[in-house]
């Protein structure tokens, strides 16, 4: 058992990661052979049993559409949905379920503003702001807007740590701004970026700001209004719910003054081929038949989440990071790429002398599961004259012990490659 301290409440509380590792039926797999050390959990987490027995029971108890039905399961399966909206609602401090729209994931979510907002908000001679250190998902879907609108594109400088150019970030907020779009944490580097003062900054000049919590939300407490973002995203699964479930947080009114992103059942209030009029939030930008598994699965993990209390979460996982950078930037040869005053989770790095693709199939040999490549953020390895890094990214339910195997595969790279 480890002991942490919980950050914002005084009294020490316990983590029993042993405890909460027997939650994880897949931790006690075998990867030929050798116990799974599971460190690319910034690409997707791991799911409780209790995540899974929820699919598994709705699927076999309770499966039905929503909510058109007026039968039991119908009204069984809407309720549950609905209530896991509210679950989302508290775990991120809206101000109403109407403001918890469930989309794919984080991608979707950010597709979903820059089509919609960008459709009425943004036009030729525009700007959208974003970082150097944003994940694919934060760039593409604005440079299809701005080609869509004639709008231009600009982008915050880093730093050689890996953070964002305050300085900067203000020079290139203008009149012409429409949106600034930043990631709470980079999945590339680990930083956490300073979105409070991002966020205010914005404000001063009446900028609406969009934050990309993939990467945040599975490891702090966040609370939107709190930062007063304008609109916040994540995906279910990597905060241990399934895949194909996500969500966007929109402020009531942002998403009023927006229309709907795509047309479809659910979504509308009337139908005649002369008129269409729209449902109301949060149902507008809910077209189609939804993941109602999935919703109610991510429901289940946040509450898992919370039972475990973000706050030990974070200082459990800030104490592994520690531990692990050191471990790993002791091995000859590496280097990190991301080496922030404000990080989580994320381990990046090169070893000389091996491509890291090279030095993730030894490491897998052993059981042990890193991410090699670029990790969807090549403006990043550009940044950092790198074509990839490895990736090692932590958990709850991560140990010392792990971050050790991954210390020893990592020796054995280098025996492998004569370093
Ligand atoms: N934004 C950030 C910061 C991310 O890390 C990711 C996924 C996304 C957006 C997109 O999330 P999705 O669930 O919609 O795909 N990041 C990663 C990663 O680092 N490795 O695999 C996926």
């Amino acid at each position: 058992m480890r002991t942490v301290t919980n950050l914002h409440t005084a009294p020490r509380v316990t983590f029993d990661v042993q405890k909460v590792r027997r939650d994880f039926p897949i931790l006690k797999e075998k990867i030929r052979g050798r116990p799974l050390v599971y460190l690319d959990n910034a690409a997707t987490t791991q799911k409780p049993q209790a995540v899974i027995d929820t699919l598994t029971r709705y699927y076999s108890e309770g499966n039905s559409n929503i909510p058109r039905g007026v039968h039991f399961l119908s009204e069984r399966a809407t309720r549950n949905y609905e209530e896991a909206r509210t679950t989302v609602k508290t775990f991120l401090n809206a101000a109403a379920s109407q403001e918890i729209v469930f989309v794919r994931g984080a991608t979707e979510g950010i597709n979903l503003v820059a089509q919609s907002y960008g459709r009425t908000h943004v036009q030729a001679g525009d700007e959208i702001l974003i970082s150097e250190m944003e994940h694919h998902s934060n760039i593409v879907p604005w440079q299809m807007l701005c080609e869509e609108k004639g709008a231009t594109l600009r982008v915050i400088p880093i730093t050689d740590e890996g953070e964002i150019q305050l300085e900067e970030y203000e020079r290139l907020l203008t009149p012409k701004t429409k949106l600034v779009a930043v990631a709470h944490v980079s999945n590339a580097l680990g930083t956490i970026n300073p979105i409070r003062e991002i966020i205010a900054a914005a404000h001063l000049r009446n900028i609406p700001v969009l934050i990309d919590g993939a990467q945040s939300a599975p490891h702090l407490p966040v609370d939107v209004q709190a930062l007063d973002c304008d609109f916040y995203v994540f995906s279910g699964h990597k905060l241990y719910g399934p895949t194909g479930i996500g969500v966007l947080y929109g402020k009531t009114r942002w998403l009023e003054a927006m229309p709907p992103y795509q047309g479809g059942g659910d979504m509308i209030r009337s139908v005649t081929f002369e008129k269409t009029l729209y449902n109301t939030l949060p149902y507008k930008f809910e077209a189609g038949t939804p993941h109602i598994a999935g919703g109610i699965g991510l429901g289940v993990a946040i509450r898992y989440v919370q039972a475990l209390g973000l706050e030990a979460i974070a200082a459990y996982e800030q104490a592994l990071l520690s531990y692990a950078t050191e471990a790993i930037t002791s091995v000859p040869g590496v280097r990190l790429i991301g080496t922030a005053k404000d990080k989580a989770s994320v381990i990046s790095f090169v070893l000389t002398g091996v491509h890291a693709h090279d030095a993730g199939t030894v490491l897998d040999h052993d059981g042990i599961a890193i991410r090699a490549g670029h990790h969807c953020a090549q403006p990043v390895m550009k940044r950092f004259g790198v074509p990839a890094t490895c990736r090692a990214s932590l958990s709850f339910y991560n140990t010392k012990e792990e971050s050790d195997a991954l210390v020893a595969g990592l020796h054995k790279v280098r025996a492998v490659f004569h370093l």
